[in-house]
């Protein structure tokens, strides 16, 4: 596993106004490079602008599978958070969990609207469970790039896909962003996945002119730039090949 020091500016230390805050712990990341689910982590911490140590796991070579990872994460999946040091670790995986987490721990700059605010919260809780329930289970990315299936037989998937999309261009409305003018969580789980979308053929300003507008703002947003993940992530699709089963 590889490692990359990220030195951030700690999000719990305010030197001006010299109240006592807590002091963020130390927070490893484990992560893939090109991995949509392991870049919502990083978008969160990048967001808060918090320190964490990045490590690389090399799923093609198989390092996920050996009993070291095995050790630190008992799914083995990207990404896995471990938050602190020693005993009093806590390790997390399921990206949207580590969101949420993130969000709690540290929250400064907020990524959910406030309770006193309940349509807003109500709308980005609802989007992330739909993100969930709904559209992730739809993707088809693994399935045309490393199974190289075709629409033909991809069929009912692709179907399902292209009615589910004009949805979440209707939620983002005017956005720009899925709840208004906010940044939330909810952009951190659904932008990376619909860049899956578009590497795989998907016209957003053709189809779902709203999803165009709201791709291009998470696009030039600092976090995303800073993470480097869009290169990443269109490097490696480009180098598969991949059908253009949503082309059209
Ligand atoms: N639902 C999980 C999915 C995590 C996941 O599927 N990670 C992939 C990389 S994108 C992985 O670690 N694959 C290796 C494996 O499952 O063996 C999340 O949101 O974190």
């Amino acid at each position: 596993m590889s490692q990359t020091e990220l030195t951030l500016i700690p999000c719990t230390s305010d030197a001006n106004s010299g109240s006592v805050v807590p002091v963020t712990p130390k927070i490893t990341l484990y992560t893939a490079a090109p991995s949509q689910n392991a870049v919502r982590p990083e978008l969160a911490l990048l967001e808060k602008g918090i320190s964490f140590d990045k490590i690389q796991v090399d799923l093609f070579g198989g390092e996920h599978k050996q009993p070291a990872y095995g050790e630190i994460t008992p799914r083995r999946q990207v990404p896995t958070l471990v938050y602190g040091e020693g005993d009093e670790a806590i390790t997390l995986y399921e990206s949207v969990a580590i969101i949420q987490f993130i969000d709690d721990m540290c929250p400064e700059p907020p990524l959910m609207p406030p309770v006193s605010e309940p349509a807003k919260r109500a709308k980005a809780l609802m989007r992330l469970a739909e993100f969930q329930q709904k559209l992730d289970p739809k993707n088809i990315f693994g399935s045309v790039v490393f199974r190289k299936q075709t629409r033909e037989q991809l069929g009912e998937r692709v179907d399902a896909l292209l009615e589910e999309l004009p949805r979440w261009d209707a939620y983002v409305g005017n956005g720009p962003f899925l709840c208004g003018e906010q940044f939330t969580l909810a952009d951190i789980a659904v932008f990376p996945l619909l860049m899956h979308f578009e590497a795989i053929g998907y016209d957003y300003s053709k189809h779902t002119p709203s999803l165009f507008a709201y791709m291009n703002q998470c696009k030039m947003r600092p976090s995303v730039v800073q993470s480097g993940w869009i290169e990443n992530f269109l490097a490696f699709a480009r180098e598969r090949e991949p059908g253009q089963v949503l082309a059209g």
